[in-house]
């Protein structure tokens, strides 16, 4: 047959992997992070040659992309599901086509034998685990809360509303309001605006914000309209970026849980494995941690992200 396939680099099994990457998009701190580390985990030294895509929230656009990675024959595709449902069409037609899937970061409803394995973190844990800040900040005092969603739709957003009202349940926190922000900076500000304008900032006393994104947005409006935020308006988010984070040492933000986004070398490891043959697990957790101010200081300066 026809010698030197690709890249010329002796052959041997030096053999290069092509692999479609459907990103959500770029709408917060995380997302770069995020990127960036599958970038660097698929990288031409790591023997890859990476096909990436960012579908920009669009769901119809990332399955649109997918369909593209199988038509172009890549060796694998990864993709982190902008939502969960409306899966189960394309990843049949990845497996018709004999092209393995590695799902990151969010979760589908589609069934697993459509998908190699899956590698992120436990939505519903990270949302229990503000929800556990809120009772013991709160307890049974009435509270007034609105919450700032992630996409509609979406696995982190269905899981972190889900974990949290399971851990405030039977305290004095009331939702008075919830609408999505779409996990992104503008998102979180304009709905907190509308959410001030409704209720004014003594109307409110707790912010749940899905990310630390929409937090640092509902900061910038608590702050137009003249109140406190972390005083008169408490704040917990999701994520721990860096800009988070200095807003919790600078006591804006009141309690962050992490949401670890270095997923890039699990990734690669696991398509490696799959195009390999190896077992793999069906289901990879990283495990996350979780912030006061305290905890913040102390570690804002040595975190990679
Ligand atoms: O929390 C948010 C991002 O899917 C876990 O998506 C991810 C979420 C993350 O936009 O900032």
């Amino acid at each position: 047959g026809c010698a030197g396939s690709s890249g010329g680099d002796g052959g041997g099994g030096d053999e290069v992997v092509t692999v479609g990457f459907a990103q959500t998009g770029s709408e917060s701190g995380w997302r770069s992070a995020n990127t960036e580390s599958m970038k660097a985990a698929f990288s031409e030294e790591n023997g890859f040659d990476l096909i990436f895509n960012a579908a920009d929230n669009d769901a119809a656009a990332q399955i649109a992309a997918v369909r593209d990675f199988i038509s172009r024959g890549v060796d694998a595709i990864v993709i982190a599901p902008i939502v969960e449902d409306g899966w189960d069409d394309v990843l049949q037609e990845a497996s018709d086509a004999g092209i393995p899937v590695v799902l990151e970061d969010r979760t589908v409803t589609a069934s697993d034998d459509l998908f190699a394995s899956w590698v992120g973190l436990d939505f519903k844990k990270e949302g229990v685990m503000a929800g556990e800040w809120a009772a013991e900040t709160f307890g049974d005092t009435p509270t007034k809360m609105v919450v700032l969603e992630g996409t509609t739709g979406s696995a982190p957003a269905n899981d972190r509303a889900e974990g949290f009202d399971e851990a405030i349940a039977g305290t004095g926190i009331e939702t008075i309001d919830s609408q999505t922000g779409d996990f992104t900076r503008d998102g979180g500000k304009t709905v907190m605006e509308g959410f001030l304008q409704k209720y004014g900032v003594d109307g409110i006393d707790l912010l749940y914000a899905h990310n630390d994104d929409m937090a640092l947005g509902a900061i910038e409006a608590i702050e137009a309209a003249g109140g406190v935020p972390g005083e008169d308006i408490q704040i917990v988010s999701i994520d721990a970026v860096k800009d988070g984070m200095q807003a919790l040492v600078d006591g804006k933000i009141n309690f962050i849980v992490e949401c670890n986004p270095m997923l890039g070398e699990l990734a690669a490891g696991l398509v490696t494995d799959v195009l390999a043959g190896d077992e793999v697990e069906k289901q990879v957790y990283v495990e996350d941690q979780s912030f006061d101010q305290e905890a913040a200081a102390a570690v804002i300066d040595s975190r990679p992200y």
